[in-house]
């Protein structure tokens, strides 16, 4: 008897002791609790993948000035730097083979996240949500599209509203005293949310200080057309005390054409412009350009900081909107020729 009553006493000892040791049953999820997916974008590498591990199909828009160039150069060399395989579609400004080309990336089993500089901001619905469907995040890359936001990551670009808000304030500025205030704007391409957004924020402000934007059309970005179509409003009429040109190429354009209809630009003829390459701060130090608002090309580190966090499974926690870090700089800025030689593009 007494011994049972040990052997039962080490029993429960023994029991306690080892149910102490045992590891935790694990609870069957209760009923009501979905297993935790994981959010959309996470790659199987999460969540240690390294850049390495990331394969990015960019569609460029084309090569058409100095601010495309230093943003083509910004993703080439960041993702040499970083390691990304980065897959580089040039779209040559042309819509339907930049929507080809996403078609290509949804379909290429390498390419695991998606870029892209869309050309124009409407119509993209179908080929983003082929690449939802296809498990392929979308990061969009200097120009917003219309459309629903749930279809891609985030944004990371400028607020091209704000940037021709202050383009218009400056011309205000400019146009200061004086008795007429028409103004030429040379429009970038169209349906472009650059092209769009510069020409609102630029009559908000402009309205303030009573400009009259009398002329509007589009130079497509390029300098020869900036050039053509300013040359042509010039054989019309020469009641002009404004251009605003929405780049430095457009803009460079004008110059020219001022210049051979014996007008003296910044001078007779107020010119702002848009981006503040390495040529719109030469155009100041020359003094034919007034002044530059800043669109800053150099945003490649930021999307694939976003795209490497995505696929480590924080996609649902960026921003919908990275924006980019942008100045104003005029030709009566006493320190612009360091300011210049300090610049990157
Ligand atoms: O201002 C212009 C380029 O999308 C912000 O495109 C960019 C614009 C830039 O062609 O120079």
């Amino acid at each position: 008897m007494f011994r049972f009553k040990t052997i039962a006493f080490l029993i429960v000892v023994a029991s306690i002791v080892l149910a102490a040791c045992a590891p935790a049953a694990t609870q069957a999820p209760a009923a009501t609790e979905a297993p935790a997916t994981a959010a959309f974008g996470t790659a199987p590498c999460a969540p240690n993948c390294q850049y390495s591990d990331m394969v990015m199909g960019f569609l460029q828009t084309g090569s058409e000035g100095g601010w495309r160039a230093a943003n083509t150069a910004s993703y080439k060399e960041t993702a040499a730097q970083l390691g990304v395989n980065l897959k580089f579609y040039d779209s040559q400004n042309d819509l339907a083979k930049q929507v080809a080309g996403f078609q290509q990336f949804i379909e290429d089993p390498e390419v695991n996240v998606i870029a892209i500089s869309p050309l124009e901001a409407a119509g993209w619905e179908q080929v983003l949500k082929d690449a939802h469907d296809a498990g392929k995040p979308v990061f969009l890359s200097d120009r917003r599209i219309d459309g629903n936001e749930d279809l891609y990551v985030t944004f990371v670009g400028a607020d091209f509203v704000e940037e021709g808000r202050k383009s218009g304030t400056e011309m205000c500025k400019l146009l200061e005293g004086s008795e007429s205030k028409n103004v030429w704007e040379l429009v970038g391409n169209v349906g472009s949310s650059p092209a769009i957004d510069r020409g609102k924020g630029f009559r908000e402000t402009a309205a303030e200080c009573g400009i009259e934007v009398t002329k509007s059309q589009t130079g497509n970005w390029s300098i020869v057309e900036g050039k053509q179509v300013t040359e042509a409003w010039l054989k019309e009429s020469k009641d002009v005390q404004g251009i605003f040109g929405q780049n430095d190429e457009m803009a460079f354009g004008a110059i020219e054409a001022l210049k051979e209809a014996g007008l003296v630009p910044a001078v007779d003829v107020k010119v702002t412009s848009v981006d503040a390459t390495a040529g719109a701060f030469q155009a100041m130090l020359d003094g034919t350009l007034n002044v530059a608002v800043e669109c800053n090309p150099l945003i490649a580190p930021q999307v694939f900081e976003a795209a490497l966090a995505t696929m480590n499974g924080e996609g649902a926690s960026l921003p919908k909107w990275i924006p980019s870090i942008e100045g104003v700089f005029t030709m009566l800025d006493p320190n612009l020729k360091e300011i210049a030689a300090g610049r990157k593009y």
